[in-house]
């Protein structure tokens, strides 16, 4: 199906899902529900600056860190909007500690998706006014429907997933997202609360001038991905590249897919496995990198085929531009 520009979510979503193999329905609802929820949040996120929303909500995390408001708002109005409508068996939120399962027991829901979600990424850039996202990623459950889910539903590899994408709140709100056949933007008219099909068929530029890392963070690097940040600052070619890092994934991501760049979050000296969730943050943007020409990769691996083995599991995560995914290997097999 080519996609029409100023098309209407809700129209692309009810014109594509006859394309999709034994199509029941349920995705396409699925994707509505994200839709409606993306929209309450991002009424939330804009007028966070003028209502006293903005602070810490006193919690922490499974991982510890601060939670701040409009995390626990976002995670609320997530798992609402999908519970409520009883689209999916079974949620699992990077601000839970464990997966939702629901109604997954009855046999009378026949629901086959389970949601992981990252309800609002990039947290810290909340009360700084900084654009942040939201990230989900979709799979059909391994456990016979009409039986409790399971772990083993949440603990899939990446290949597995059937849709992913990310909202981002930032200048405009936008829905990007990916069932496996090339990655659709959507922007949203505030006036209107219509999501408009504004960048059909995304893809990675093949080499890109932009590279995202934190480079505070430099001296505890592994050597490989020193050498490959000193050859991005080295005077050749159509180097020195330009460094942007806003410290949102989604952000950072959304740029680079437009204007050609890599994302790296590596392990360091501190951070043995880096810090970004495989199956709420690296998984997803690796479907929507691989369906948009990109690459993602942990190290030597391609993110979607690592086997997860835990729900709040963190890899290394190197995401971008194909050309400059693959120089990026070549230094790091330097070392290995
Ligand atoms: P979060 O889920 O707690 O917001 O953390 C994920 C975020 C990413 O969006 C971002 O790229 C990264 O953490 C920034 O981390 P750092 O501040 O260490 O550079
Ligand atoms: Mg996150």
């Amino acid at each position: 199906m080519v996609p029409k520009r100023n098309q209407t979510l809700g129209e692309f979503i009810i014109e594509n899902q006859n394309s999709f193999q034994y199509s029941s329905g349920e995705l396409s609802k699925l994707i509505n529900a994200i839709r409606l929820a993306a929209k309450v949040v991002n009424h939330e996120v804009n007028k966070a600056g003028l209502v006293d929303i903005i602070g810490l909500a006193g919690d922490t995390n499974i991982q510890g860190e601060n939670q701040q408001k409009l995390d626990v708002f976002a995670n609320e109005k997530f798992i609402q909007t999908l519970t409520n409508r009883e689209i999916v068996c079974g949620i699992a939120s990077e601000e839970e500690d464990s997966f939702v399962s629901i109604n997954s027991h009855d046999e009378n829901h026949q629901n086959k998706y389970i949601v992981l979600i990252d309800p609002l990424d990039g947290s810290s850039n909340i009360d700084v006014n900084v654009s942040v996202g939201t990230i989900f990623s979709v799979y059909r459950r391994v456990t016979p429907v009409g039986t409790p889910v399971t772990l083993e539903d949440f603990l899939q590899p990446g290949h597995k997933q059937v849709a992913a994408g990310y909202v981002v709140y930032g200048t405009s709100t936008m829905l990007v997202y990916t069932t496996g056949d090339g990655v659709n933007g959507f922007t949203l008219n505030p006036a209107l609360g219509t999501f408009y099909l504004s960048h059909p068929n995304m893809q990675f530029p093949e080499e890109g001038t932009i590279y995202s890392v934190n480079e505070g963070n430099y001296v505890h690097f592994h050597p490989g991905v020193k050498d490959y940040i000193k050859y991005c600052q080295m005077e050749e070619e159509n180097r020195p590249y330009t460094s942007r890092y806003i410290g949102s994934l989604v952000s950072d991501f959304h740029r680079n897919m437009i204007k050609g760049g890599i994302y790296m979050y590596p392990k360091s000296s501190v951070t043995q496995s880096g810090k970004l969730r495989l199956l709420y943050e690296c998984n997803p943007m690796a479907f929507l990198a691989e369906q948009a020409n990109g690459l993602a990769i942990g190290g030597k691996n391609r993110i979607l085929d690592i086997e997860p083995t835990e729900l709040h599991q963190r890899v290394p995560f190197f995401c971008g531009s194909r050309k400059m995914v693959e120089k990026l290997q070549e230094f790091l097999a330097k070392y290995q």
